[in-house]
């Protein structure tokens, strides 16, 4: 490239920035060197000002809640024709259209892991990262049905690097690289409270990750969509890289999303009952006859708190962030026209930012400036019937989210061994337990012993001794 196009792609850059009153970001670029103004340019560049300026004077306004809201309707467990859906899901993946899709690109903060997620170890006993286990239960799906499962992964610039080399260096679990696809996804310069966008240092716009919501135009700028559809896949099998029971893919689940008539099969979700009026996740709401999610945080008390008659929750079916999206829905929602669709959401947040005035770096207290993120849920507005399934807690729902408490490590394997032991109970064993219900011991099943309760039916599981730890 030479320095006259750069200066010549400076020029436009800056005359876009002082068009959207943002030419403060060039502060501090007499001081960078050549290479750090080309990698400005290009980062400036990438970004839509005009989408960025839009949102920073829409202010955030309050998630609107409809007047007609009410809670979505949900086709419980074992459905009638549960055989029947789970054939046809079957035969689906049987005929290679399902592929696996994982939204890896949270930063994992709260984790406090140091490095992408999927690489965390999650099992009770032998701590197999989240990775390895997703990658399992394809091998095991792949070799059931005798397919090759394509997996999507999407990363973020943030931690791109180091997933691919955890793959590399795993050899990609023994699954074959050219039916994975990784990419990063798409960020968002954070603004300050006045719609200035922020910078991290001279030369660099402060980002970050677009949201989950962004998968779906990642997922067709990446090229990923087109990967799917040269292979004849149709419908994606998305879930939170967080979460060691999650069935990647889940034969009734796929059943219901395509034959079922509550389905549109654009986008279908599971849920579970809500323990409590206060647990965070959203929840399935139903309004002018179409399916949505809210987030908890966005979900008045007065519907948090409402009962039933029987003192339950009105609105109780809690998402998990398990759902199935068709590949023709997610390229009609990212075609150029209507690229935009997806709302995003504003999160008030601590930025670090470099303070061009006195050269400092600042790392805030308190929230300084907002970040913008879409919802992968959101997607369900343009969804004409979506489908709600409900599934049990115990059996798919583990996540890993924090470094102690609810949802860590401790809790998720102390559910891994729970679900185990139901799994052997229900094919004959006897499970030792504490006076409180708790299995006395630990116990991991591998995905290649296992998938569901199912595959153990009818087979002699190894003896689990009081207190002990069994992997099988
Ligand atoms: C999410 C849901 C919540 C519930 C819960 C279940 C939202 C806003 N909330 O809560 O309703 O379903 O999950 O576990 O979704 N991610 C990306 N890129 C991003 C941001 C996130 O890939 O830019 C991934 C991240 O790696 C993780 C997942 O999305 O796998 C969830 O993100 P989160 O931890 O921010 O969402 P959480 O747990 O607050």
């Amino acid at each position: 490239m030479s320095t006259e196009s750069i200066t010549q792609r400076l020029d436009a850059v800056v005359a876009t920035l002082q068009k959207h009153e943002q030419e403060h970001l060039t502060r501090g670029l007499e001081s960078v060197s050549a290479d750090e103004l080309e990698s400005f340019v290009e980062q400036a560049e990438s970004i839509d000002f005009e989408e960025v300026s839009a949102l920073a004077s829409s202010g955030g306004s309050a998630v609107g809640i409809p007047a007609d809201l009410q809670p979505a309707p949900v086709i419980p467990r074992h459905p009638e024709g549960e055989e029947t859906f789970r054939s046809a899901g079957e035969e689906l993946i049987r005929r290679g259209e399902i592929a696996a899709f994982t939204v890896a690109g949270g930063q994992g903060t709260r984790l406090g892991w140091n490095g992408p997620k999927g690489t965390f170890p999650a099992t009770p006993i032998t701590g197999k990262p989240l990775f390895r286990v997703f990658a399992e239960q394809l091998n095991a799906i792949d070799e059931r049905f005798d397919v090759e499962t394509p997996w999507y992964l999407m990363t973020s610039p943030l931690n791109d690097a180091a997933t691919r080399a955890f793959f590399q260096d795993n050899n990609h679990f023994g699954r074959s690289p050219e039916s994975m696809l990784l990419f990063p996804q798409g960020v968002m310069p954070a603004v300050d409270d006045d719609g200035r966008i922020l910078l991290e240092a001279p030369g660099v716009i402060a980002v970050s990750p677009d949201g989950h919501g962004g998968s779906l135009r990642a997922l067709t700028r990446s090229g990923a969509l087109d990967h799917a559809a040269s292979r004849g896949v149709k419908h994606l099998s998305y879930f939170q890289v967080d979460n060691p029971t999650v069935h990647a893919i889940d034969p009734l689940f796929v059943g219901l999303h395509a034959t079922h008539p509550a389905s549109s099969k654009e986008m279908s979700s599971k849920m579970v009952p809500k323990i409590s009026a206060d647990e965070k996740v959203g929840v399935f709401c139903s309004a002018g006859g179409r399916t949505q999610v809210i987030e908890y945080s966005d979900l008045p008390a007065e519907h948090a708190n409402a009962t039933n008659d029987d003192g339950s929750l009105r609105f109780i079916a809690g998402s998990i962030a398990i759902h199935i999206l068709a590949i023709d829905f997610i390229a009609r929602l990212t075609s150029t026209e209507s690229e935009s669709v997806m709302p995003f959401h504003h999160a008030r947040k601590k930025v670090p930012f470099w303070n061009p005035n006195d050269g400092t770096t600042v790392t805030p207290t308190e929230p300084n400036g907002t970040k913008f993120e879409m919802f992968v849920f959101d997607a369900l507005e343009f969804v004409e019937k979506g489908l709600v399934y409900e599934t049990d807690r115990v059996e798919e729902f583990a996540p890993i989210k924090n470094a102690e408490g609810g949802d860590s490590a401790e809790s998720s394997g102390r559910l891994q061994t729970e679900r185990a032991a139901r799994w052997m109970e229900a094919a004959g064993s006897k499970i030792a337990r504490n006076d409180d219900g708790t299995v006395n011991g630990r116990i991991e099943v591998a995905p290649a012993t296992a998938l569901s309760a199912a595959d153990l039916a009818g087979r002699p599981c190894p003896e689990f001794d009081p207190g002990s730890d069994l992997v099988f």
